[in-house]
C-alpha cells in the first residue's frame, strides 16, 4: 500500500476530526522518522512535545517492553510493586509531597481543577459551588468539558455548551488584569501554561510569573501550571516555571513523560492541597498502572541523564540566532519566538495568497515536518536530541523554502 492508500483508509473509516498534513509516517527514532514510502523526515512537531526524548528511546522502549510481559495493570483496587518507586522519584525530582497519577494532559488539568476547588472549600473556606478559577485568554488546557469551558477560542468551544461554569478570564501575560481578577474572594486558583503553546509560543514579559504567584500568595490562592506541553526540558529548563524560580501549587506533567510511548500525567502537590481528595473521592482505571509507571521512570530518567534541558537551551539559541538571520533577509517572516526548543515563526501570506499550512506542505517535500497553527503561525519544536548538524539541516530546509515563498 501507499500512502495514498493509507490516507484513503482514514478518511473513509476515521472521524475527520483533524486535517493532517499528507505525509503517512510508519518508522520513528530518535528526531528523524520515516514515510511508507520510506522517504525520511526530521520531525519538528515531536507529537507536540510528547517525544521529547526522541521517536523510540531504547531506555523506554524496553522498560515498556520488560514491564509489559510482567504486569500492565492491576487498578488502584489494590498497590502494586511500582507505583509506590515512581511516586518516590517523580515527587522527589520535582519536590512536593505527593503525586496524583492519570493519563491523558486533560485528565491532568481536570484532576487540577477539582483539587484546586477541593481545597477552596475545606481550606480556604469558599462557600459551596462558589468557587472560581482565573484562567487567560487564548489558553490551552485540552479537550474536555472542562477544558473547553475555560476556553476562548471557538474552535475549541463552539457548538459543546453548556459548559462549566466558574471561570474568570483574563488577557494573559496582563497583571493589572489579574490583580483585579483576583479582588474576587470565591477565586480558588489562577491555572495557566507558563508559555502558551497552541496560541502560538506566546512567551511572557519577564517576571509575568514571578509577579503572577505573588499576588496569588497574597491573596491566598493556588497557582496551578499546565506543564503538559512547557514542561520536562522543553523550555530549556525541566519545567518552564523554573526560568523564574516559580514553584507552582500544583504542577500538571503529561506528554513527554512517557517519551510518547502511551498516556501517561501527573499532578504534584504538597500535603495540605493533595489530601483534600480523601478515599474513593477521584481516580481513574488506567491512573498510575504499573506499566505507565515504569515507562514514567525510564522517561525522566533519560531526560536527567541526558541533560536534555540543557541541550534544549543551547539548540534552541542556536536555532533562534539562525532563524533571527532570516527575520532580517525575508520580508515576509515576521518573527521568530519561543524558549528552549518550544519556537515558532509568524509569517505574511505571501501575494498569491499562500499561508503558513502552504509552507508546511513545501517543508514536508523538502524533508521537514512542522504544523502551523492559528494561520500565519508555523510551530518548531523538534526532539530535544537533537544534534547542532541537525539543527543546521533544518535551517538550510527552513531557508530554502521561505526563500521560495513571497
Ligand atoms: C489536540 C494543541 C498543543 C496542552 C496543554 C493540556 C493538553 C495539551 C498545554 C491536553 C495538549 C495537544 C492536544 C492536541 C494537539 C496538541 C496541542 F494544538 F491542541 F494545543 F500541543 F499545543 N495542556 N495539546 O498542549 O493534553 O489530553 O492531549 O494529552 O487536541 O489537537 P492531552
Amino acid at each position: 500500500m501507499l500512502s495514498k492508500d493509507y490516507i484513503e483508509l482514514e478518511n473513509k473509516y476515521g472521524a475527520h476530526n483533524y486535517h493532517p498534513l499528507e505525509v503517512v509516517i510508519a518508522k520513528g527514532k530518535g528526531v528523524w522518522v520515516w514515510d511508507v514510502e520510506d522517504k525520511k523526515y526530521l520531525d519538528f512537531l515531536s507529537a507536540y512535545s510528547a517525544v521529547n526524548q526522541g521517536h523510540c528511546h531504547p531506555k523506554i522502549v524496553n522498560a515498556m517492553a520488560e514491564q509489559a510481559q510482567t504486569l500492565t495493570l492491576t487498578s488502584r483496587a489494590f498497590y502494586n510493586n511500582v507505583l509506590g518507586e515512581y511516586e518516590k522519584y517523580i515527587t522527589e525530582l520535582f519536590g512536593y509531597d505527593k503525586v496524583l497519577p492519570m493519563n491523558t494532559g486533560v485528565e491532568g488539568g481536570e484532576t487540577a481543577v477539582k483539587l484546586a476547588r477541593r481545597w477552596g472549600y475545606d481550606v480556604k473556606g469558599i462557600k459551596k459551588n462558589e468557587a472560581k478559577i482565573i484562567v487567560a485568554n487564548e489558553n490551552f488546557h485540552g479537550r474536555t468539558m472542562m477544558a473547553v469551558s475555560a476556553s476562548t477560542d471557538p474552535d475549541s468551544y463552539e457548538g459543546y455548551g453548556p459548559f462549566l461554569p466558574g471561570f474568570i478570564k483574563i488577557p494573559f501575560n496582563d497583571i493589572p488584569a489579574l490583580e483585579k481578577a483576583l479582588e474576587d474572594p470565591n477565586v480558588c486558583a489562577f491555572m495557566v501554561e507558563p508559555i502558551q503553546g497552541e496560541a502560538g509560543v506566546f512567551v511572557p514579559d519577564e517576571g509575568y510569573l514571578k509577579r503572577a504567584q505573588q499576588l496569588c500568595k497574597a491573596k491566598n490562592v493556588l497557582l496551578v501550571c499546565d506543564e503538559v506541553q512547557t514542561g520536562l526540558a522543553r523550555t530549556g529548563k525541566m519545567l518552564a516555571s523554573d526560568h523564574e524560580d516559580v514553584k507552582p501549587d500544583i504542577l500538571v506533567l503529561g506528554k513527554a513523560l512517557s517519551g510518547g510511548t502511551m498516556p501517561v500525567s501527573a499532578i504534584l502537590a504538597n500535603d495540605e492541597i493533595m489530601l483534600t481528595i480523601k478515599p474513593g473521592q477521584h481516580g481513574s482505571t488506567f491512573g498510575g498502572n504499573p506499566l505507565a509507571c515504569k515507562v514514567a521512570l525510564a522517561s525522566l530518567q533519560v531526560l536527567v541523564d541526558e541533560k536534555l534541558a540543557d541541550n534544549a537551551d543551547a539548540m534552541g539559541k542556536h536555532f533562534r540566532s539562525k532563524m533571527q538571520k532570516m527575520v532580517e533577509e525575508f520580508d515576509h517572516l515576521v518573527l521568530i519566538r519561543g524558549k528552549g526548543l518550544l519556537n515558532a515563526i509568524v509569517i505574511k501570506p505571501s501575494k498569491d495568497g499562500k499561508t503558513a499550512y502552504d509552507v508546511c506542505v513545501e517543508l514536508k517535500n523538502n524533508g521537514l515536518l512542522a504544523k502551523p497553527t492559528h494561520g500565519d503561525i508555523i510551530r518548531f519544536a523538534p526532539p530535544l536530541v537533537i544534534t547542532k548538524e541537525e539543527i543546521d539541516f533544518a535551517i538550510e530546509v527552513i531557508r530554502k523554502v521561505l526563500a521560495g515563498f513571497n
